[in-house]
């Protein structure tokens, strides 16, 4: 009878956020509007990696794999810029692919900002009639929600407004995001480390030990897996679901790591902390950043409450 319910009973992404709207009735329905515009972004990638065919995708044409790849990343940048300006929702927008923030057109302006296409990450401006640049570097505790999309042989979005997270798998016969995943909580203790280990020769002394006690644990505990995709939406997915740790510390070479604060460190670090997890910087709970550019990078650990504990116990024993 259940399985019944969840056949004809579908829950798709609007109607769940239309669902969460109903907690605040002070909500004008704008959140619902932009979301719906980066749904459609999701759909256009999901469709346009499906036609782009496998082997291009993961460089089996040769050396055009870069430029190909380059392609749709711009193309996929091209269509999000243009459905968030439209959705008359945003005010700010920052992405990887554009080197200063967009601040849209004063008529098309709404009461957001946004980041990324694969990540993303919304803020509430402060004055729609005044914005600038200090709208976009705030910290990431101010965000209002944040998610990801990831392509595939499926499209899953994961999406937290604040109130815990949940994954959607695009239906590509109903062209709908329908709710496969309530409720993520991530384990409080993972199996799985995972880091680009090729930099390990250039990591701090507590990067350096944490991985050691993944291999060799000293307590008795299991030796954890290593799995590392090199992609963080896919690692971050992982880990999410799975539990364990994602790393991309500071090494000698990068010493504020690889990865943006802005569409990469902080959506991930909220969905993690709704899920119960943790992200932390080697320094400070990453939410807390205050970002001082909008191309800011940082270190990042994130994931399983208790794994994050480790890194954080040996960065205070350091110290
Ligand atoms: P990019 O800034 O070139 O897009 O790189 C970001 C990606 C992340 O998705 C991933 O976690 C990381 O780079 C992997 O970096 P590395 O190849 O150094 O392990």
């Amino acid at each position: 009878h259940a399985a019944e319910a969840q056949r004809t009973d579908l829950m798709t992404i609007t109607r769940h956020v239309l669902n969460e709207q109903g907690r605040h009735p002070e909500s004008r329905g704008d959140f619902t509007i932009l979301l719906s515009h980066i749904v459609l972004g999701c759909k256009f990638v999901a469709s346009a990696v499906n036609k782009a065919g496998l082997a291009k995708l993961i460089g089996l044409a040769g050396d055009t794999n870069g430029e190909e790849q380059k392609k749709l990343d711009v193309l996929s940048n091209e269509v999000f810029v243009k459905a968030l300006v439209s959705s008359g929702r945003t005010c700010v927008l920052v992405s990887e692919e554009n080197e200063e923030a967009i601040i849209v057109d004063a008529p098309l302006r709404g009461n957001h900002e946004f980041d990324k296409i694969m990540i993303f990450g919304i803020y509430m401006i402060k004055d729609k009639d005044n914005v600038t640049l200090d709208d976009v570097l705030q910290p990431g505790t101010d965000m209002l929600a944040a998610g990801y999309c990831m392509y595939g042989s499926s499209c899953t979005l994961v999406l937290s407004t604040g109130n815990g997270v949940n994954g959607f798998t695009l239906d590509p016969s109903l062209g709908e995001f329908i709710l496969t995943h309530p409720n993520i909580k991530i384990p409080n203790r993972g199996k799985i480390y995972s880091v680009n280990e090729g930099n390990a020769k250039n990591w701090d002394a507590p990067t350096a030990k944490f991985v050691e006690k993944c291999k060799f644990p000293q307590d008795g505990s299991p030796s954890k897996s290593l799995r590392y995709i090199g992609s963080m939406v896919a690692d971050v997915h992982r880990t999410l679901l799975y539990g364990g740790i994602f790393l991309y510390p500071a090494d000698q070479k990068s010493p504020n790591g690889k990865l943006r604060v802005l569409y990469e460190v902080f959506p991930m670090s909220f969905l993690m902390e709704q899920a119960g997890g943790q992200a932390f910087t080697g320094k400070q709970r990453a939410l807390e950043l205050v970002p001082r550019k909008i191309h800011d990078r940082s270190p990042i650990f994130l994931g399983s409450y208790d794994d994050v504990e480790d890194i954080k116990a040996l960065y205070a024993s350091e110290s």
